[in-house]
């Protein structure tokens, strides 16, 4: 079983994590760690801070020996450069909460005269720490042959039409595309629309999608409700800022279909193998993995720091004011996509170091060359 912690304000010294379950004899190196670092603060559309001011670079704190885990809890920092620049300088107040942020709930549930300490940890500052976990993950999902990417479906309204999502073209699109959309064309729509966007002065939202290759049958299980892989994958990814919905393979789509169309018929493909010719059930059927591709999507809000003040109310005074704009993302999509890989790559290796038994690497591989689950048809 993996666990994290993760703290850190978005304006204070430091994103901090502790990271604990990891197997001994696993190399998890910095610089692949701010790879991630870097594909989250990337992609068109992103503000200043994060493509000026942050750099994310992971410091291992704990938990290596010899550049190899112990087993032990591995801790880490990311270092907030913006934490160094306002020193000095008096700290943010603002008395009118933004609709759609935590501010209003936030100042409600925790009894603040100010929305600033809500942003504070509420930001989405935070993913960064949560995509270095999710790193880590991978790291250790990768010891499996299991490779977690994303690429983006939709911004403001502008659709990809044709996604075959193979690893191979969705590593490509990391290196090339911004947006880290499938079809160049309907990128172009897309960076136009967040062009179109910021001359408006609004932000706007879109669709994600993450893919788990390779990922064995048999993780997870129907045993219980909170043991579902789809139940605990969902409250990863609704746990990612600005996800308002999520959806499994095609969820949304069978849910207007019938029985005939809706599920992966089984056909024989050998002594003790099957195949599927469909992926419709997103490679879970009854909270288990089936051997297929995880496919997740994630439905993103526009983010509520815009330049287009939305009605709101003043804290001190009651009466009804613009909701307060600070420095902010117009399109955050391919970045939620990247935590998003996070999210799933961090259930997928919890899965499998309950499964497999977690102390130990070599350990876990050879009993994972025992386990049916990973056959492949
Ligand atoms: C964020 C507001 C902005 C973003 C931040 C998320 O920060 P600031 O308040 O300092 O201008 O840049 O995102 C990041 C810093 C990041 O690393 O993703 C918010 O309110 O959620």
């Amino acid at each position: 079983m993996l666990r994290y912690l993760l703290a850190g304000e978005s304006h204070g010294p430091a994103l901090v994590g502790i990271l604990e379950g990891f197997p001994a004899g696993l190399v998890i190196k910095e610089a692949l760690v701010n790879a991630e670092l870097d594909l989250r603060r990337q992609g068109y559309g992103r503000g200043v801070r994060v493509t000026t001011i942050e750099q994310d670079r992971v410091e291992f704190l704990a938990g290596f020996w010899k550049g190899r885990t112990l087993g032990s809890p591995i801790a880490f920092t990311i270092a907030n450069r913006d934490h160094e620049l306002r020193k000095g300088k008096p700290a943010q107040r603002w008395k009118v909460p933004r609709p759609g942020h935590a501010d209003l709930p936030g100042v409600i549930r925790y009894g603040y005269d100010d929305c600033a300490p809500v942003a504070e940890r509420a930001s989405a500052r935070s993913t960064a720490a949560y995509t270095a976990a999710g790193a880590c993950a991978k790291a250790l999902l990768a010891k499996f042959g299991v490779t977690v990417l994303s690429h983006v479906k939709a911004v403001g309204g502008v659709e990809a039409a044709e996604t075959r999502p193979t690893p191979a073209r969705l590593k490509r699109i990391r290196k090339n595309r911004p947006l880290r959309c499938l079809d160049a064309e309907t990128e172009n729509r897309m960076t136009a629309a967040i062009d179109a966007a910021v001359a408006d002065g609004v932000t706007i939202g879109g669709v994600f999608e993450v893919v788990a290759f390779g990922v064995p049958a048999g993780l997870g299980t129907y045993a219980h409700p909170d043991r579902r892989l789809d139940a605990r994958l969902a409250a990863e990814v609704m746990g990612i800022p600005a996800v308002k919905a999520m959806e499994i393979g095609d969820g949304m789509t069978v849910a207007g279909e019938d029985g005939r169309t809706a599920h992966d018929e089984i056909f024989p493909a050998g002594r003790d193998r099957v195949r599927r010719g469909t992926n419709r059930a997103g490679g879970l059927e009854g909270g288990v993995t089936n051997g297929e591709p995880v496919v997740v999507r994630g439905f993103v809000k526009p983010i509520s720091s815009q330049k287009r003040r939305l009605a709101s109310v003043d804290l001190r005074t009651g009466k009804a004011a613009r909701a307060a704009w600070v420095r902010s993302d117009t399109c955050v999509v391919p970045a939620a996509g990247i935590v998003a890989e996070a999210a799933v790559a961090w259930c997928l290796a919890d899965e499998l170091t309950s499964l497999l038994g977690g102390d130990n690497l070599d350990v876990m591989l050879r009993r994972s060359r025992e386990l049916t689950g990973w056959k492949k048809a």
